[in-house]
């Protein structure tokens, strides 16, 4: 009845990709793709399901965890760790990597994921989702160590994030395409809504937390006041802000129809000069956003190259269509 050509879920996608997407990778990409339905489901119970509010524990980065980060990171270590196809999981949620536990056998690949992201907008109803990467497990004797983990971005095998949002929306790339995948609900199937998603090269529109302004540095603050002076300033034309303060939902706009995005370097708190994580919010985004034809930069430095020096390690983040993202360059080199 549904066999249709147009009709292609995530699992047979993956089979008939075009750039042979190994089987092992194949299967852990589904594992992750099953475990963001049942997160999609504790997200869309809402007030009905015991989701909302804090738990009285903090994370390595000192924030408070909320009740539904840490069912999401269970459901997804639960969801990968017994199927032989993961070395190790390092999570925004977990202070250390977390090893695969006896008796299951280690596999090949590295999962790193942030399992609810967009934490503060949970209990408002608003937007929220999952970022993971997979890295290819270096043949050493620590298999799943640390230092197997850091890997810079370009070395990711895959990437993806799930939005949790007016539909729930899986976006993928192996590093070739990035393709989406609505899920079906009657069928609890994600499947391919945006084949070969392209972010057009220019835009009119920026998201920034413009709260942090007496905090940024000059090429940031320039550029911001450049566009808010629309028309009649130096970029001539008139600009549109979006902030909704989940990545996710923010570079969902951002792929879907173009923008950029910014959580640029600031000292607001001197101790923490960049707010985003490098190997499980930056990276991801970076591989998508350039496979969609995009570009993603530290303002200095292209994300995908840098070298991770530790696993929780923070990173400014501009990323985008290209054109404006280049603008922003510009403004660093003078
Ligand atoms: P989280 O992983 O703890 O949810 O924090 C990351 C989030 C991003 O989703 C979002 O872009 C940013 O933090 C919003 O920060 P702010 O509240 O400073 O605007
Ligand atoms: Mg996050």
């Amino acid at each position: 009845m549904i066999h249709t050509n147009s009709f292609l879920p995530l699992r047979r996608f993956l089979s008939r990709s075009e750039s042979e997407i190994p089987e092992e990778l194949q299967r852990l990409i589904i594992d992750v793709a099953q475990s963001c339905k049942l997160i999609s489901m504790a997200v869309n119970q809402g007030a009905l399901g015991d989701i909302y509010g804090s738990d009285d524990t903090q994370n390595i980065q000192g924030e408070v965890q909320k009740k539904l980060d840490i069912i999401s990171n269970q459901i997804l270590l639960e969801g990968t760790e017994w199927t032989g196809r993961i070395a190790g999981i390092a999570s925004e949620e977990m202070d250390a990597v977390y090893p695969i536990p006896d008796p299951y056998i280690k596999g090949e690949y590295l999962l790193l994921f942030d399992p609810l992201d967009g934490s503060s907008n949970i209990d408002v109803n608003i937007s929220v989702g999952t970022i993971f990467s997979i890295l290819k497990c270096p043949d050493s004797a620590h298999r799943g160590s640390d230092n197997s983990f850091l890997q810079p971005g370009r070395a990711q095998v895959a990437a993806g994030y799930v939005i949790y949002g007016s539909s729930t929306v899986l976006v993928l790339t192996t590093g070739v395409t990035v393709n989406a995948f609505t899920l079906d609900q009657r069928l609890g199937e994600f499947i391919l809504t945006h084949p070969n998603m392209r972010i057009p090269r220019s835009t009119a529109e920026f998201a920034i937390n413009t709260s942090n302004l007496p905090y940024w540095t000059d090429p940031i603050r320039h550029y911001i006041d450049d566009c808010i002076a629309g028309k009649k300033g130096p970029r001539g034309k008139q600009f549109n802000m979006r902030w909704v303060g989940s990545m996710v939902a923010d570079i969902h706009r951002t792929m879907t129809r173009g923008g950029i995005f910014l959580y640029p370097q600031d000292s607001k708190n001197p101790q923490l000069p960049a707010k985003l994580r490098l190997m499980y919010e930056a990276n991801p985004m970076a591989l998508l956003v350039e496979t969609a034809g995009g570009l993603a930069t530290t303002g200095t430095h292209p994300i995908l190259e840098i070298q991770p020096e530790k696993l929780h390690q923070r990173v400014p983040v501009i990323m985008g269509s290209t054109e404006e993202v280049q603008v922003v360059l510009d403004y660093h080199q003078n």
